[in-house]
């Protein structure tokens, strides 16, 4: 479909890569350009997966080539506002995302799961489910999580299913792309920075849908405006789960019960506490997320409930680390914008030490703030973000806090300051870019630093 056309690829970090990957088995010819502006030809090149052939271009793209390119391939992380991405749209050159790419390679059963927070959560449980029920070798888990898609695309069959956790960056580059089943967990301001409006967003995310028809499944949660609205225009069969009310149709969570509701009779699935390792509300409905998306992909009640009793809380997401001198350490680095971050605050059930702060998404921190009621004792900020966070509290009358210049310096300012019976929170509200490369490594110097503490 590709073969021998010229395809240029933006971006060369996980995904441009696995791009390369991709396009270099379909016999395409290959450019490879990053415009990062730190990463030297040299660099550039040794990114270049071994065996393929790619012309490579960092920093600068000749004017010359633009004019050539009939298909470029975006990466999540390359806006597609930018002047070079503009330019070529402009002279029709044909512009889609990495997960567009690995979807022409797709020849199973797809399941996509967008929403703001959530998502890490739920693929992966969906991905247990799913590898018990088919066999690990039969099931894909890609996208955002941090697995690109064309790394896996060409190993999908009729009788595979690929789960996919996908951004707002991802699905604004999609086109033909239909999965199965979508799911939008849900849909809070976030990465205002680079989609510039809610509305936006919000568009981005419910391209998720966009080519779903009556036969396929879309997994909404009615109790976000945005999603629940959606419901009204989607066009694939909707599945409601709530976590507020009784739905005569779809999942809901009563008391401490999540149930199953078909024409009207609800049926007790699981308790929340007894058969689930997860803490929070919104991990119970990540958890009828998942039965919903698994339900859709025809996998008995049985062998999802089974999964969803043995899985444990995904890496960075309101994970306990250790009890240091009375002191419980909590990493939720995965907390990356106030949302999120709230749900860290809700599931602390003593006085708390929190840190925050880190890359400006341009997001408001009122809500996160509000939602300290008595509960965070000191705020220690941290990173770009922190003096704009430490205005906002202040602003809300809190004003319990501490400045700290270096993330090393912010982790033992929160060890003087909690006492036995507290926990320190790592739930930041602020991506890690600036101070780190990616979350993942924000929380694991957090862990290493915990686990280093004396006994
Ligand atoms: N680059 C350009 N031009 C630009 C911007 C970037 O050339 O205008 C170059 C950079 O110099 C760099 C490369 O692009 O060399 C990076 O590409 P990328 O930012 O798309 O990063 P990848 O390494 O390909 O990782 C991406 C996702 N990154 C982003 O969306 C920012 C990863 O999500 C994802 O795991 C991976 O693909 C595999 O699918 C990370 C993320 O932070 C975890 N996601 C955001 C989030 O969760 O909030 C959306």
């Amino acid at each position: 479909m590709l073969e021998g056309r010229k395809c240029l690829v933006i971006g060369s970090g996980v995904s441009g890569q696995g791009a390369v990957s991709m396009l270099s088995h379909m016999g395409a010819d290959i450019l490879l350009y990053d415009g990062g502006g730190q990463i030297t030809q040299e660099e550039l090149e040794g990114r270049v997966p071994q065996g393929v052939k790619a012309a490579c271009y960092a920093g600068q793209l000749p004017e010359e080539l633009l004019s050539r390119v009939e298909v470029a391939v975006l990466s999540p992380g390359v806006p597609t506002d930018i002047p070079l991405v503009q330019d070529l749209k402009a002279r029709g050159t044909r512009i889609i995302g990495e997960i567009e790419l690995g979807f022409l390679a797709e020849r199973g059963r797809v399941a996509a799961i967008t929403g703001t927070n959530g998502k890490t959560t739920t693929t992966t449980l969906v991905g247990e489910i799913m590898k018990a029920h088919l066999g690990p070798e039969k099931v894909f888990v890609v996208g955002n999580i941090g697995n690109p898609y064309t790394l896996e695309a060409e190993k999908t069959g009729p009788d595979t299913v690929t789960v996919g956790e996908l951004s707002s960056f991802q699905l604004e580059t999609v086109d033909t792309f239909r999965p199965r089943v979508s799911a939008i967990l849900n849909i809070t301001p976030d990465h205002l920075n680079r989609h510039h409006t809610m509305e936006a967003y919000v568009e981005a995310k419910e391209r998720v849908a966009l080519r779903q028809t009556q036969q396929d499944w879309c997994v909404l949660n009615y109790e976000n405006v945005y999603t629940r609205d959606f419901g009204l225009r989607c066009p694939a069969r909707v599945v409601y789960f709530s976590s507020v009310r009784e739905l005569s149709e779809g999942y809901f969570l009563k008391g401490e019960q999540i149930y199953q509701a078909e024409g009207g009779e609800a049926k007790p699935l699981l308790h929340i506490h007894r058969d689930m390792n997860l803490v929070g509300v919104c991990n119970a409905e990540n958890v009828m997320a998942a039965i919903a998306i698994a339900r859709a992909l025809e996998v008995p009640m049985e062998t999802i409930l089974q999964a969803v009793k043995n899985f444990h809380a995904v890496e960075h997401r309101i994970e306990y680390v250790a009890t240091r001198g009375g002191v419980a350490y909590y990493n939720d680095s995965k907390g990356t914008n106030p949302d999120a971050a709230i749900q860290g605050i809700k599931a602390m059930s003593r006085p708390t030490v929190l840190i925050g702060g880190g890359y400006d998404k341009e997001s408001a921190y009122d809500d996160w703030i509000e939602s300290f009621g008595d509960k965070v004792k000191w705020l220690v900020l941290v990173g770009q973000t922190r003096e704009k966070i430490a205005a906002c509290a202040r602003a809300h009358g809190f004003d319990r806090i501490h400045m700290a210049d270096t993330f090393e310096e912010c982790l033992r300012l929160c060890t003087r300051l909690a006492q036995a019976g507290d926990a320190v929170l790592l739930s930041p509200a602020c991506a890690s870019w600036g101070m780190f490369p990616n979350y993942e490594v924000r929380g694991q110097v957090f862990k290493d630093y915990v686990n280093g503490l004396e006994e």
